[in-house]
């Protein structure tokens, strides 16, 4: 069955909470189970400076959706979550990302895989690093290399497990 990985980020309305309900819903999703979840993070914002910092965290699922079924539905559990769409990089109640999807590269209007700006983020990467740290982009990259060239920038492992 296909694997992909999915990053969570919430820095409103109690962040650690807004993560805990997503990895509920996600493991309700059809055709999806979810395999692993990384450590909660403490994460400085990224991008806009001005705002709370985040909690972050990254999942691995197995699931027979389609990536662009996989993006509804995670869309679809955004809404649920109050998800409201303002300012570019501003705060949120909880962002949900298809980092990787097997080895696929897709590159449509919707959809990017893999995620962009994944390996400039610290809060993606290292947690992702901690459940799969032989992964190899489809690229042929290794993420290992990808963390021991990128700074940690004050991000923790949150006490609280998930
Ligand atoms: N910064 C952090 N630390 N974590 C995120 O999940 C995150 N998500 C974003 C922006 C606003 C770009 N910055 C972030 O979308």
């Amino acid at each position: 069955m296909p694997i992909a990985y999915i990053g969570l980020g919430s820095n409103l309305d109690h962040p650690l909470e807004q993560l805990k309900q997503a990895l509920v819903s996600i493991n309700q999703m059809n055709l999806s189970q979810i395999e692993r979840v990384s450590s909660f993070y403490h994460s400085r914002p990224w991008g806009k400076l001005d705002q709370p910092d985040f909690i972050n965290a990254v999942a691995k699922i197995t699931t027979e959706l389609k990536p662009l079924d996989l993006l509804d539905e995670l869309q679809s559990i955004e809404k649920q979550q109050k998800r409201v769409r303002t300012v570019r990089w501003g705060a949120r109640t909880i962002d949900l990302d298809v980092l990787l999807y097997d080895k696929i590269t897709l590159n449509l209007s919707r959809l990017v895989i893999p995620h962009p700006r994944m390996l400039q983020r610290e809060f993606v990467v290292y947690p992702l690093y901690e459940i799969a740290p032989d992964l190899r982009l489809p690229s042929g990259e290794s993420l290992a290399a990808i963390k021991a060239e990128l700074p940690i920038r004050g991000l923790t492992v949150c006490r609280e497990k998930a």
